[in-house]
């Protein structure tokens, strides 16, 4: 057996935290050993990280300082939770990762690609995900979900323009490395998208095996 790192990842209200732990359920049916988690956050600290991030706040947060958090907590995650359980063999399912932070400093905020990336490799050295899961929705369809669940954090305050950005940004990069991206049309039903996850189950078990 060998470690699978997979992500998820796609706008507000995609569904990956739904799908991630249907995902979960599904890979451990196959007696896979799944560690689930997400970023920013993932461990203690930082899930305090995460907090400094999301909170609304009367003073406005720099874009380098907002790129700088998102991997601070990051090397953090990746120390304590994602390298040692991809180490043990484990499948770690990660809602949102480093193809996050292209599409929301990136795309959204406007910042260099090539600073990005230069992050990326100090703290991920080769580490990138085998598989990455797009749930691809309209953006006023995703907004409409999340302000469905009431108040807002400081990246949902954007607006349209912002997550317009993003989506391009996934989409993107999705387009340019088909083999480790795999689009889901999120703006389907829940059923029809687990039915589309259903679809990735026996592939992502003999890779673990393979
Ligand atoms: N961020 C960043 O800027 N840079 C980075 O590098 C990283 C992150 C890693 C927090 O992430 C923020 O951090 C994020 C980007 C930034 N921006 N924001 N906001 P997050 O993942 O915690 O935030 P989120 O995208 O807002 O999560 P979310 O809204 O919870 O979305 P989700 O996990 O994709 O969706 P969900 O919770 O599974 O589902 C949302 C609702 O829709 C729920 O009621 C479901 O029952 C419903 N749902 C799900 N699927 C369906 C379908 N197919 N049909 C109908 N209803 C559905």
């Amino acid at each position: 057996m060998t470690g699978l790192f997979i992500t998820l990842e796609g706008p507000e209200g995609a569904g990956k935290s739904t799908n991630r732990d249907y995902l979960a359920a599904r890979l451990r049916e196959q007696g896979l050993d799944v560690v689930l988690t997400r970023e920013p956050g993932g461990t203690p600290l930082a899930e305090k990280v995460r907090e400094l991030l999301l909170a609304p706040s009367d003073e406005a947060m720099a874009a380098d300082t907002e790129l700088l958090l998102v991997f601070a907590a990051r090397a953090q995650h990746l120390a304590q939770v994602i390298r040692p359980a991809l180490a043990r063999g484990a499948v770690v399912l990660c809602d949102r990762f480093t193809d996050a932070t292209y599409a929301y400093q990136g795309g959204g905020r406007g910042l260099s690609v090539a600073r990005i990336a230069t992050l990326e490799q100090f703290v991920q050295g080769d580490l990138r995900p085998d598989l990455t899961l797009i749930f691809d929705l309209p953006v006023e369809v995703g907004l409409a979900r999340a302000a469905a669940r009431g108040r807002l954090d400081r990246f949902e305050q954007e607006g349209q323009a912002f997550f317009e950005a993003v989506r391009h940004a996934y989409l993107q990069r999705a387009e340019r490395e088909p083999h480790r991206y795999s689009r889901l049309d999120a703006a389907q039903s829940l059923d029809a998208v687990q039915r589309a996850i259903d679809g990735l189950v026996p592939g992502i078990v003999e890779r673990c095996r393979g």
